[in-house]
């Protein structure tokens, strides 16, 4: 009986300290608050970015204010102007198109905070209105696109490949970007003719509508390559291919950009050719660029994450083979 007591002394101790250490931590506020305006949901990728943004800021002890756009340009320009009638301490955001900013990043300026964009660019002429950039290089994507499909063409003897491409959200860096670094891998070479781009806006439902039509359009012998902008449309576009009893990845190849799991998983089991890496962890760079601008340090303009690409033309068994 005396035991018990002990312990059940022991326990109440305990939850009374750790109620106290609590009650501290909750009298503690954060060293810096971060102000992030995130653009919206539309896929796995954005939503694991979003959890490695909060998950940085929480290992960093920032506080994190986080407004979710939802596709929404000028939710994310109320979420900015809300940071700094906070008065937060950094700024980070994602930009859903490249242009419109003028004006509300001014307004950061005018107020001191500093702003660093994540996984999007704004347009160049604002340059002086962020200091600094956390995000892949999308032409690099691209153009690693573009680089597979030669390979694929020198490895199988292709020829006259007629490509389709399913692209991102118009004037949004990675629709761009990809885009151009993937034309720019083909500029010159015969064996490939794009014969249409439409914008699927990164969504699944859009990429399956895209695909769909396409199909209605040039019929599945008309069609040699789908080279879709990310995995959520390209998901899409599997959908609609097995649903015609269409062989994805054997009657068209079939090119995706971002790298979540179940696009890995459909790489290696033959319904995708090649996945291109864009990884969506970008928060732990985001909060070591907040705490050297805190302690007034120098920071780079540009972070570019490391990324790959996997193809049927690799080996798939290798553990660096997976997705997010
Ligand atoms: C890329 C990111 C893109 C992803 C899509 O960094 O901006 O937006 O490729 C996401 O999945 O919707």
């Amino acid at each position: 009986m005396r035991k018990l007591a002990a312990l059940l002394l022991a326990l109440l101790l305990l939850s009374g300290l750790s109620g106290c250490a609590v009650r501290q931590e909750a009298e503690e506020k954060p060293a810096l608050v971060v102000g992030f305006s995130q653009l919206g949901a539309e896929s796995s990728w954005r939503i694991a970015n979003t959890a490695s943004v909060e998950a940085a800021a929480r290992d960093f002890g920032y506080g994190l204010m986080m407004e979710n756009a939802n596709q929404k340009q000028e939710k994310q320009i109320d979420a900015i102007r809300s940071f700094i009638a906070y008065r937060v301490d950094v700024i980070v955001f994602s930009p859903i198109v490249e242009t419109g900013w003028e004006n509300v990043l001014t307004e950061a300026r005018q107020a001191g905070i500093p702003v660093i964009l994540v996984d999007r660019m704004i347009d160049a002429a604002q340059d002086d209105l962020y200091t600094a950039y956390v995000g892949a290089d999308f032409y690099a994507e691209g153009r690693r696109a573009g680089e597979y499909l030669i390979r694929k063409a020198d490895a199988e003897g292709l020829a006259h490949l007629r490509i389709a491409e399913i692209c991102g959200t118009p004037d949004s860096t990675p629709m761009r970007d990809r885009q151009r670094g993937f034309a720019d891998a083909l500029a010159g070479d015969p064996r490939f003719e794009i014969i249409e781009s439409v914008n699927g806006d990164f969504l699944r439902s859009k990429g399956e509508e895209c695909m769909a039509s396409l199909l209605d359009k040039y019929g599945p012998d008309g069609i040699d390559v789908v080279y879709s902008h990310n995995d959520s449309m390209t998901l899409g576009v599997l959908d609609v291919l097995e649903r015609e009893g269409i062989a994805p990845a054997r009657d068209i190849l079939l090119i995706t950009v971002d790298g979540e799991k179940e696009a890995v998983n459909a790489l290696k089991a033959g319904r995708i050719n090649c996945v291109v890496q864009c990884t969506p962890d970008l928060g732990g760079d985001v909060m070591r660029l907040v705490q050297a601008l805190k302690n007034g340090q120098e920071v780079p303009r540009v972070t570019h994450p490391k990324e790959s690409a996997f193809s049927d033309l690799d080996d798939l068994t290798d553990p660096s083979v997976e997705g997010f």
